[in-house]
């Protein structure tokens, strides 16, 4: 092979909560991203216990996706969208995570994945992008609690039955890893002062991978067609020096993030994982079948995000830089974007070449990109030429893994492919899109959407299949 396979998944991607906005249409119960405020431009978003009148909360209205799907989708069949990964918002289905489900929900996802399908684009759906019905939350503690694995299985049973003929490609929790960098927006965890950090985190996560067993085992009852994947934040580390405590160190960074695909593709803990739980004095509390569902439950596929990569160091005066959920030691062989990440195309071949080595099972690059502010020109223009940059070095790697490594990889969907409310800090103004969403950091604008240079140039691309880059 000397080009990306044909039937290759080129696309885009977006978060539910991020975009749809109508947090309370059509019978939709509140969410945690529901009572998520805006930061202060690159500051980190705050939970409310509820909404409180003089807060403002971004992703209640996002872009309007709710009402302007159809303008979306027809743009990014203009670009050639091969497939579109977007996520259905529990609260929309299962307003209280218990009772429903509510129809209006249900048909608005039927509405949307019937208009992917008359352009011939294949849905890629996260079953739960970082929103949990509010009131699991509130009265269960949300992923703490073992019982959301029932309320979250009745959700996966009612769309997989719903949407078996229009969906076959399933992540079971984005991102699953982050609940230890980010329990609360993760998970919806809030980790009191008298519970122990660990025990609380591993003990959701536990809930977490028997939840996602339990759904990869029923997704395939339902429809053995269905391919259903985990989703991990891959965070590539490398030691700052050859010093032998570095590389371990390094090693030890990745172990950490590993714990959870491990139990996802193997559906074993490993004895080092179960050595890591002891040394940090976690006793995870277990049902007998536990270790027998988690075998039942193995993903097909592991769809992963790559923004940034890292650097491990036991040097304790080390200089951070910022970085996708994870705060970085700087680096000082790359280049950072205006939020501090730094930007590693070769960082993405090491990602693809350790997870395919590790579990050779297909991957798929569901989130990767460059977030920028942009600037809209009177004429409607926008020339976002440092997009292409960072896309195009990235995508010449995934081709060299793809052909020279002998990677199997079922697509690449950018992340924010029109532009949205940024998950880290509901900031508007740090767009990623190739589509400009007219709306700043307060809510204000016109919401018309626009193509930006990196519209035409990703078009190219797709109808070349990654030759014309
Ligand atoms: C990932 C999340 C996305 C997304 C992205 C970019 O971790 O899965 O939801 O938003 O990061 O992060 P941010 O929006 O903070 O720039």
């Amino acid at each position: 092979m000397n080009s990306f396979p044909e039937n290759f998944l080129w696309g885009g991607a977006v978060a539910a909560n991020q975009c749809e906005g109508g947090f309370n249409l059509d019978g939709k119960g509140l969410s945690t991203a529901d009572v998520l405020t805006a930061g202060a431009p690159g500051k980190a978003r705050e939970y409310t216990n509820g909404i409180l009148p003089e807060k403002f909360y971004p992703s209640h209205n996002a872009i309007d996706f709710y009402h302007r799907y159809k303008e979306d989708i027809a743009l990014f069949a203009e670009m050639g969208f091969k497939c579109f990964r977007t996520s259905i918002n529990w609260s929309r289905i299962f307003p209280d995570g218990e009772n429903g489900p509510n129809l209006k929900g249900l048909d608005f996802y039927d509405r949307l994945f019937d208009e992917l399908i008359k352009y011939s684009i294949e849905p890629v759906i996260t079953i739960s992008h970082y929103e949990t019905p509010f009131v699991l939350w509130k009265k269960y503690g949300s992923w703490k609690n073992r019982k959301l694995i029932d309320f979250y299985l009745r959700y996966c049973e009612t769309i997989f039955t719903r949407y078996t003929q229009k969906v076959k490609y399933w992540m079971t929790f984005n991102e699953i890893n982050v609940i230890t960098l980010n329990p609360v927006m993760s998970a919806g965890l809030k980790i009191e002062p008298q519970e122990d950090f660990n025990q609380v985190v591993y003990q959701a996560a536990h809930h977490q991978f028997l939840a996602s067993a339990r759904a990869v085992k029923l997704g395939h009852d339902i429809n053995p067609d269905f391919k259903i994947g985990m989703m991990m934040l891959y965070p590539t580390f490398y030691a700052e020096t050859c010093k032998p405590e570095d590389q371990l160190a390094a090693m030890q960074s990745i172990d950490s993030h590993y714990y959870f695909s491990d139990v996802q593709v193997r559906g074993v803990y490993s004895q080092k994982a179960l050595n890591f739980l002891q040394s940090k004095g976690v006793s995870l509390i277990t049902e007998p079948d536990d270790d027998h569902e988690l075998l039942q439950g193995k993903v097909d596929f592991i769809g992963f995000s790559y923004y940034n990569s890292n650097v491990a160091t036991t040097r304790p005066e080390a200089a951070f830089t910022g970085g996708n959920m994870l705060n970085a030691v700087k680096n000082p062989f790359l280049k950072e974007s205006d939020w501090g990440w730094s930007v590693d195309p070769i960082g993405l071949r090491i990602a693809l070449n350790n997870l395919y080595d590790r579990y050779s099972i297909p991957l798929f690059i569901v989130e990767n990109g460059l977030g920028a502010v942009d600037h809209l020109q009177a004429d409607g223009t926008i020339h976002d030429h440092y997009r292409i940059d960072y896309l195009r070095r990235h995508i010449q790697v995934i081709k060299q893994s793809v052909v020279e490594d002998g990677v199997e990889l079922i697509g690449y969907t950018p992340w924010g492919c029109i532009d949205l409310v940024s998950a880290g800090t509901g900031e508007m103004n740090k767009r990623y899109g190739f589509i400009y969403v007219d709306r700043d950091n307060q809510g204000n604008g016109s919401l018309n959407r626009y193509r930006k240079d990196s519209f035409y140039w990703y078009q190219r691309c797709i109808s070349s299949n990654g030759e014309v880059i």
